[in-house]
């Protein structure tokens, strides 16, 4: 047997396979694959990834090859599998490195708010455009619907996006971590598949939602107190925890926006599934449905078949796409 770096791993010395939990800088948290007893490792010096411009070649949800001698502190990263997907977002310095959010990723859940903080259909499109090019399917769950209940305004705008992304083919649940509507829902969706993601803007319960699905866990979630209405950035590091079912559920950090590394502006609208359905009954194959003639997707839009406010998100991506593909 042998690893990436073709150095013979002995039998019975503890190679081992597991799933990164955590992340912080050069200290990995593994979780073993059958027992899931947890590991405490560094990655070998020597592990070469082969031209990854990325901050971080280990992330979250990584599937693993590691080696200890029993200790649970004292793990070695060997080898790491390849990724069947991963979200990545622009690193913070200015460079053109990439910081990997999370990978291997079975189901993402966009948790998204009306009010404090709202969140928009631009950066809703923006995410859901991510998630499709990356092949992950997503939920949109709609948090704090306690506060929606208190105002009319709230209800129709939150009436108003459900529809919109259900127009789209998305499921969209309705939800409050603080009395708990709609958890049973939640927690039902997340059983379904292997590891999960919550993502959304910093402040719109995700931390909190974890606490309510997973009780014991008691992490800290952040006060809406700041003049912008923006929870604090609490959760610093993305991290995984592993559910009673078997499968885990990852907790981010409050995110700006997601780069798409690998896309191209004339395959935008591949993303958003309900243009891209209709693209076969356009005239041209290749229509980008902006100023074609008998373009399907136009007819839709005009016969309200699709929702105004998706095509416009989708012709408002394509003009503004810039040149490095990265959203803001
Ligand atoms: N009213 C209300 N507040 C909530 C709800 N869920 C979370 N919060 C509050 O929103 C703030 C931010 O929550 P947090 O979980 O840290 O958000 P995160 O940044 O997405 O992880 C905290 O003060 C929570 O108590 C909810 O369903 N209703
Ligand atoms: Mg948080
Ligand atoms: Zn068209």
């Amino acid at each position: 047997m042998t690893n990436q770096r073709d150095e013979p791993v002995q039998e019975g010395a503890g190679a081992m396979r597991g799933i990164i939990l955590r992340s912080t800088g050069s200290w990995y948290q593994v979780s073993e694959w059958n027992s899931r007893a947890v590991y405490g490792c560094r990655a070998g010096g020597r592990m070469r990834l082969n031209g990854e411009r990325s901050t971080n070649p280990l992330a979250v949800g990584d599937i693993v090859q590691f080696e200890s001698n029993g200790q649970t502190e004292a793990g070695l990263i060997t080898e790491r599998e390849e990724r069947k997907n991963a979200i990545v977002r622009r690193s913070v310095n200015l460079s053109k490195e990439s910081h990997v959010v999370a990978a291997n990723l079975d189901r993402a859940f966009l948790v998204a708010t009306i009010s404090q903080p709202s969140t928009s259909t631009g950066f809703i499109d923006r995410f859901l455009v991510t998630a499709e090019a990356y092949g992950i399917p997503t939920t949109l769950v709609f948090n704090k619907c306690d506060l929606v209940a208190a105002s009319e305004r709230d209800e129709e705008a939150l009436s108003y996006m459900s529809e919109l992304y259900q127009m789209a083919g998305y499921d969209v649940l309705r939800v409050s971590a603080q009395t708990g509507e709609g958890l049973p829902e939640l927690r039902a969706a997340i059983a379904a598949s292997g590891v999960n993601m919550l993502s959304g803007h910093s402040g719109v319960g995700k931390t909190t939602l974890i606490n309510q699905l997973l009780p014991g866990l008691e992490l800290r979630t952040g006060d809406v107190s700041d003049s912008h209405q923006k929870g604090k950035h609490t959760t610093t590091y993305a991290e995984m925890f592993p559910l009673p079912s078997g499968g885990y559920l990852i907790d981010t950090p409050g995110i700006k926006g997601f780069g798409l590394v690998q896309l191209e502006k004339e395959h935008l609208h591949h993303y958003f599934p309900e243009i891209f359905a209709l693209l076969s009954s356009c005239k041209f194959h290749n229509c980008l449905h902006r100023a074609e003639p008998k373009c399907a997707v136009r007819s839709a839009v005009e016969q309200g078949m699709i929702a105004e406010e998706r095509y416009l998100n989708y012709l408002d991506l394509y003009e503004n796409f810039d040149a490095d593909n990265q959203y803001r």
